[in-house]
C-alpha cells in the first residue's frame, strides 16, 4: 500500500507503510545510533542535526540492535539510492554510498515531523517520536540537482550561504552553483589580486531599477568571502554531499574586475580607470580585453579557485558578451588577425576554449552558459569534456547534447526563481514571466527532441536565483520557496510526463512541508499568496 500522509518531499520511488503498526519509537535518551563502515560522517551530521532539533543524544549502538538507528553501505543499491526500514523497534538506513545513506537520513528527518527541522528543541520530549512500520526504497532520477545563487548582485553573508546548503540537503539537492563574480561585485578573495575584493567587492549604491518596484537602494553595498570562508562553505557542503561549482564569469559580466584592475579592459576604447563597479542592471558593454596579460591574470585567479574548490566542474560564465568594444578596439582587431580568427564571435569562442583546455590540463572540466556554443568552428565549437548550462530555453542544451556534450538544463522560462510566482499586483518584485508553483512542478528537464544517448547527456537541472532585486535572505527565501520544493521533486522523483503530473497530490504533501519550512525559519511565499 502506498501511503503518503507523511508528506515526503521529494516523493520517494516506493513507500510502503503500515500506519496501524508501531515500527519504532525514537527516544531522547535510549535510542542509539550505529554507524557502519563508511557512514561515520553521515552519523556525525545526523547526531548534530537531531541533537539540536529534538534533544536526542543518540549514543553509539550496535548495528541492528534494538532501539537503534543503524546506518550502513549496501553496494547493491544505486550510488545515491537508499532503503529505509522501520520495523521491530529498529530503524535501518542502507545506501549505495555514504551519499545514499545521507539522503535516507533526510527522509528519516521528514518522518520524525517538523520539529526535526528546528535549531533548538521546542519542548522536552519525554515520550519520544513514534514511527510507523515502513519501508522506503528510493534513488534520484538525475545526478545533477542544483541551485545557482547569485551572490554578486547582492552579497549573502556566509551564514546565509550555510543555511542555504542546509536547505538544499533537506530537499536532496546536491549541486550548489556559486555565482561569485559579476559586473556589480566580486565576492571571492584572491590573494594575488587583493583589489578584486577591496575595490570590486563594493559599489556606492544600487539602482534596484525595476520601474514597478518600490525598492530603490541608495546605500553602499558590498562584502566578500575570505578564502577561509570559502573553505568552510565547501567543507560544510561536502558534509551534506553537495558539490560546490564556483563561477568566475568571463569575458563579459566582468566590470567589477575591470574596475579593480583597469588594464583588464579594452583601454584603447574606454577609460576603464574611471568605470567603477556597475550599479545598474543591464547587459554591460565593458568586457575583458583579449590580451595575453588578461589570460594570465585569470589563470592566476583560477589557480586559487582550483585550490579552494575540489569539484570537477568550474563554471566560466560566457554569457551575454556584447562584441562592440572588440569591434572598436584596434588592439582586439589586431588580436583577431594574429590568431587567424574570422570575427569577434570567434574571439569569444577562443577565450572559452583557452580556459577549457587550461582546466582540462589540470584534470577539471569547464561548464559555461549556452553562449559558449557560439562562434566556434562548426565541427568543434567546444573543448572536449566541456558542459553547457542551457538557460535561453532548451535549444542550447539540445545542440550541446547532440554534439556529445553534457548538459545542465536551467531554461529561464521555467526555472528562474527571480521571476514572479503570481500574476496581479501582489508580488513584492513583479519581475519576469509568471512562474507559479504548478509551473515549476511541470518543468521537464529532458525535452522530447532528445532521445537515447543524447537524452543521457542531460546530467540534470538547476534552478537559478539572480539577486538583482533581492537584497537580503528573507527576499531570497520568498522567491525560492516553495518553488524549490517542486523543483526538487522534478529532479529527484521519477515523475510522469509534465501533463500527467499530479500537482494536487503534491500540494497535499506540501502541507507537511510548509510546517518543515516554518521550523527551518524560511520566509516562503504563503501558498494562498500574500493577500489571501
Ligand atoms: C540573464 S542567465 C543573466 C543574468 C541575469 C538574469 C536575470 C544568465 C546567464 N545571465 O545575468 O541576472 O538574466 O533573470
Amino acid at each position: 500500500m502506498t501511503h503518503d500522509a507523511a508528506g515526503l518531499i521529494p516523493a520517494p520511488r516506493h513507500d510502503q507503510s503500515r500506519p496501524g503498526r508501531a515500527g519504532a519509537r525514537i527516544h531522547p535518551r535510549h535510542t542509539a545510533l550505529a554507524a557502519g563502515p563508511g557512514t561515520e560522517g553521515v552519523a556525525r551530521l545526523l547526531r548534530t542535526t537531531l541533537g539540536q532539533a529534538l534533544g536526542l543524544s543518540l549514543p553509539d549502538g550496535e548495528p541492528g540492535g534494538d532501539d537503534t538507528i543503524s546506518l550502513r553501505i549496501d553496494a547493491a543499491l544505486e550510488p545515491e539510492g537508499y532503503r529505509l526500514t522501520v520495523a521491530d523497534g529498529r530503524v535501518e538506513i542502507a545506501g549505495g554510498t555514504a551519499a545514499g545513506v545521507h539522503w535516507g537520513t533526510q527522509t528519516l528527518r521528514q518522518l520524525l515531523g517538523p520539529d526535526a527541522f528546528r535549531r533548538a528543541p521546542l519542548r522536552a520530549a519525554e515520550t519520544g517520536w513514534e514511527l510507523a512500520e515502513r519501508t522506503v526504497e528510493d534513488a534520484p532520477r538525475f545526478a545533477w540537482r542544483g541551485l545557482m545563487l547569485d551572490v554578486a548582485r547582492h552579497f549573502m553573508p556566509k551564514d546565509g550561504v550555510l543555511a542555504y546548503l542546509d536547505l538544499l540537503a533537506a530537499h536532496k539537492l546536491n549541486v550548489f552553483h556559486f555565482h561569485l563574480t559579476d559586473d556589480q561585485g566580486w565576492r571571492i578573495e584572491i590573494r594575488r589580486y587583493p583589489k578584486l575584493t577591496e575595490v570590486g567587492g563594493w559599489r556606492e549604491r544600487t539602482k534596484l531599477g525595476h520601474r514597478a518596484s518600490p525598492l530603490w537602494d541608495e546605500r553602499p553595498h558590498g562584502g566578500h568571502y575570505t578564502q577561509d570562508d570559502i573553505r568552510e562553505i565547501v567543507a560544510y557542503a561536502a558534509e551534506r554531499h553537495i558539490t560546490v561549482v564556483p563561477e568566475i564569469d568571463i569575458p563579459g559580466h566582468s566590470q567589477a574586475a575591470i574596475a579593480s584592475y583597469p588594464e583588464l579592459g579594452n583601454t584603447d576604447v574606454v577609460d576603464t580607470a574611471a568605470l567603477g563597479v556597475l550599479d545598474t542592471w543591464r547587459i554591460n558593454p565593458n568586457v575583458l580585453s583579449p590580451a595575453e596579460s588578461t589570460l594570465r591574470f585569470y589563470e592566476h585567479v583560477l589557480e586559487e579557485v582550483l585550490d579552494l574548490f575540489p569539484g570537477t566542474f568550474v563554471h566560466i560564465g560566457g554569457d551575454e558578451v556584447p562584441k562592440d568594444q572588440w569591434k572598436e578596439s584596434p588592439a582586439a582587431q589586431e588580436r583577431i588577425r594574429e590568431l587567424g580568427l574570422a570575427d569577434e564571435d570567434e574571439l569569444q569562442s577562443w577565450f572559452i576554449r583557452h580556459f577549457g583546455n587550461w582546466l582540462a590540463e589540470r584534470g577539471r572540466r569547464l561548464i559555461g552558459w549556452d553562449e559558449i556554443l557560439e562562434g566556434g568552428a562548426p565541427d568543434a565549437p567546444l573543448p572536449e569534456g566541456a558542459a553547457v548550462s542551457s538557460w535561453r530555453g532548451y535549444a542550447g542544451g539540445v545542440a550541446a547534447a547532440r554534439a556529445g556534450h553534457d548538459v545542465v538544463m536551467c531554461p529561464e522560462q521555467q526555472v528562474y526563481l527571480d521571476h514572479r510566482q503570481a500574476g496581479g499586483d501582489d508580488e513584492p518584485v513583479p519581475l519576469g514571466w509568471v512562474r507559479t508553483l504548478a509551473d515549476v512542478y511541470r518543468f521537464e528537464p529532458v525535452p522530447p527532441q532528445l532521445t537515447g544517448a543524447d537524452a543521457d547527456r542531460v546530467l540534470g537541472a538547476q534552478a537559478n536565483v539572480w539577486t538583482e532585486v533581492m537584497e537580503d535572505r528573507r527576499r531570497v527565501d520568498y522567491q525560492v520557496f516553495p518553488r524549490l520544493a517542486a523543483f526538487a521533486e522534478v529532479v529527484w522523483s521519477a515523475l510522469p510526463p509534465s501533463d500527467k503530473r499530479d500537482f494536487e497530490a503534491f500540494e497535499g504533501r506540501m502541507e507537511a512541508h510548509y510546517a518543515r519550512l516554518d521550523a527551518l525559519g524560511v520566509s516562503y511565499r504563503p501558498p494562498a499568496g500574500p493577500h489571501p
